[in-house]
């Protein structure tokens, strides 16, 4: 039995497609608390999550758009995930991605105060390692694996609180890098499992390879679950949809393996544009692999020791 602390993440302006700011809203009307509450696990819903008004900060990237308005929601998103941390496993109902520059170092500051090492899993179409001052779209949605990884050129935010080394992050999903990210990502030892890795090797094994690493290192581990990891046909409501996602089967299994490790500490739901959805049907999808995540099953299997 888990505490889930649900936290809404209304943030739109990582993007230019307006609509994102609703997902939190359309996360509970799909019912998220029912569904954790029906397995067994207590839900505080804490609300949404309100940023302070924004300030001048500025850089020298003009593409760049709403930087003000990102530094207040990562100020605020870091302070309530890291306190939520301490009673329960934090649900951060986004929202767009640029969330994660507030939730990630959330996290890694709290699991530096405990003395545990932190890992991510980056589940997502795009790899968004993008600085400031790299990124051409100016999309800042683009860049949060960066930021948390201690890539340079993230002046205008506050110093990530404790970079995660790229050893200790895993993306899955992956069909849409930038040259520049791709170039930067190169330096790094990320372990990047791009679609034809999932095609080639299927999902168990490169995933229970990485779980593996976490156990050993009694890591704490956080999950950033991006809506257009998953395939558009069964996944419409993202501003960014790019073909070749994963399967409905795919993306349960992800979450059952991730279930039955019993590592995850806290969990993002982010790009969900309910303007965007087919009467619900992504938020509802969503919402369903939250509860593969944390423990519907068809039938039991021995339990798997990680
Ligand atoms: N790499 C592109 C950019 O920086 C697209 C980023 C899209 N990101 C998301 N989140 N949708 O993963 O603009
Ligand atoms: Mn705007
Ligand atoms: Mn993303
Ligand atoms: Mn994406």
């Amino acid at each position: 039995m888990t505490h889930c602390i649900l936290l809404g993440a209304p943030v739109d302006e990582g993007q230019r497609r307006p609509g994102c700011l609703m997902g939190p809203a359309a996360y509970r009307v799909a019912g998220i608390a029912d569904t954790l509450a029906t397995l067994g696990h207590s839900v505080e819903d804490r609300g949404d999550v309100t940023p302070a008004p924004p300030g001048q900060e500025s850089c020298d990237n003009p593409a760049i758009h709403h930087l003000p308005e990102i530094v207040s929601w990562t100020n605020a998103l870091r302070e309530a995930t890291s306190t939520a941390l301490s009673d329960g496993m934090p649900i951060i109902m986004g929202g767009d991605h640029s969330l994660a520059l507030g939730s990630v170092a959330g996290v890694a500051a709290h699991a530096a105060s405990i003395s545990r090492p932190q890992f991510v899993i980056w589940l997502d179409a795009h790899s968004d390692f993008h600085s400031i001052q790299t990124t051409t779209s100016g999309n800042l949605h683009g860049t949060p694996m960066a930021y948390a990884n201690g890539r340079p050129g993230f002046a205008p935010l506050p110093p990530f609180p404790n970079p995660i080394p790229g050893g200790n992050i895993c993306m899955f999903g992956i069909r849409s890098v930038d040259p520049a990210e791709y170039s930067a990502m190169q330096e790094t030892d990320i372990m990047v499992n791009d679609m034809r890795v999932l095609d080639e090797q299927g999902i168990a094994a490169p995933l229970s390879a990485f779980l593996d690493r976490v156990a050993a290192a009694n890591g704490m581990l956080h999950v950033s679950l991006d809506v257009d990891f998953l395939d558009p046909s069964i996944a419409p409501a993202v501003g960014t949809t790019v073909p070749g996602g994963t399967t409905f089967r795919e993306a349960h299994l992800v979450m059952e393996l991730l279930h039955e490790s019993n590592l995850v500490t806290s969990l993002d739901l982010v790009e969900l544009n309910p303007f965007l959805d087919d009467r619900g049907r992504t938020a509802k999808l969503m919402v369903d692999l939250v509860g593969s995540l944390m423990g519907r099953k068809v039938f039991d299997r021995p339990t798997r020791s990680y």
